[in-house]
């Protein structure tokens, strides 16, 4: 039987007992800005409204204008339903504190379009979202309220906006994937409490960063590919360049996902992605989903954040392969 996302919403949020509702409600929001979003990602081409605006965003990289589009959609959806208090975007230097007469009790840390330099070239893209509980007294949030570990979440998702829209969430209950039916215009439910497969097909990682990388993912990648201390059969390589659609094939068919450390750019030591709008959310579902997500040496949902936009080595995916990676690290300390 069809089983639509708001329904799924409400069954999961009973099972913490007595609510309000507020919750569910917030999840939803989420939903209905995906499905905007994804009209506008299916048009895109047609409205011409791909290319970059000329901006640069506070990574100082180039904001495209389905990104804007986003941001703008859920800050706007999300600071007038009387359910958020504070918003950490990707996209902005600072978070969005919302105004009093619209402050609720949770946080949302989102990256609005991950992946966007792949907008240009129609490959796979993704929103990422965190939700997490207001810890500020009062009813005005503080800068500080979205800087708070992953452990603090409640729930996590992504949209992957691929071959069909995907929209992978949870709340702590597992993880559970909804397909758009454009027909209908609704999420209906199309993967049930979906886990990591034991054995790890694949493995995905920027290659192209092969000569800043460590000692320890330079051995990590050689005995992927059966180089050396061979597995039983070398993985198989993808990487699409959108954390949101290589976690999404690693999740399905089983894989591990690595932005590790490099020497490539000094000011980014830790890498390049995103420890409150990526790696948290993303860890959430990995861990949620039966795998793990590890900075190379701990688990990244218990990294204390000291900044908005700080960034995190992330190696995620299958368990035994993220322990794998640990344990070489372990090794060569
Ligand atoms: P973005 O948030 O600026 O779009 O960048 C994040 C993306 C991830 O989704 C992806 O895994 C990674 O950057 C790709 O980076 P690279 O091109 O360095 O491999
Ligand atoms: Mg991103």
């Amino acid at each position: 039987m069809l089983k639509t996302i708001e329904r799924h919403i409400i069954e999961e949020e009973r099972k913490l007992g007595p609510t309000s509702g507020t919750f569910s409600n917030l999840l939803h929001d989420i939903a209905v800005a995906a499905k905007v979003i994804s009209r506008e990602v299916r048009r895109a081409g047609i409205n011409d409204i791909i290319g970059a605006t000329g901006d640069t965003n506070v990574q100082g990289e180039q904001v495209q204008k389905l990104d804007v589009f986003s941001n703008e959609l859920l800050i706007n959806m999300l600071s007038h339903s009387g359910r958020v208090c504070a918003i950490g975007s990707e996209e902005n230097a600072e978070p969005i504190i919302v105004d009093e007469r619209w402050a609720g009790k949770y946080v949302v840390n989102m990256d609005p379009l991950d992946g966007s330099g792949n907008i240009g070239v129609n490959a796979s893209i993704g929103t990422i979202f965190s939700i997490l509980p207001k810890k500020s007294d009062g009813r005005v949030a503080q800068s500080f309220d979205c800087l708070q570990a992953g452990v603090n979440q409640l729930a996590a998702g992504y949209v992957m906006y691929g071959s069909s829209t995907v929209l992978v969430y949870s709340t702590g209950f597992g993880v559970h994937g909804f397909t758009l039916d454009p027909t209908v215009g609704e999420f209906v439910l199309s993967h049930n409490l979906v886990r990591f497969p034991d054995r790890c097909k694949y493995y995905s990682v920027n290659e192209g960063n092969a000569a800043y990388w460590d000692e320890v993912t330079r051995r990590y990648i050689e005995f992927v590919k059966g180089i050396g201390d061979k597995p039983k059969r070398p993985f198989g390589h993808r990487y699409i360049g959108a954390m949101v659609a290589d976690f999404h094939r690693n999740l399905i068919d089983g894989g591990v996902f690595l932005y590790p450390k490099d020497l490539k750019d000094p000011n980014k030591p830790n890498g390049k992605l995103r420890l409150l709008v990526e790696a948290n959310p993303m860890a959430f579902l990995a861990e949620q989903a039966g795998g793990w997500a590890s900075h190379g040496t701990g688990r990244i949902m218990e990294i204390v954040p000291t900044d908005l936009h700080q960034r995190t080595p992330v190696i995620v995916g299958n368990r035994a392969e993220v322990a794998r990676y640990e344990e070489i690290a372990k090794g060569l300390q």
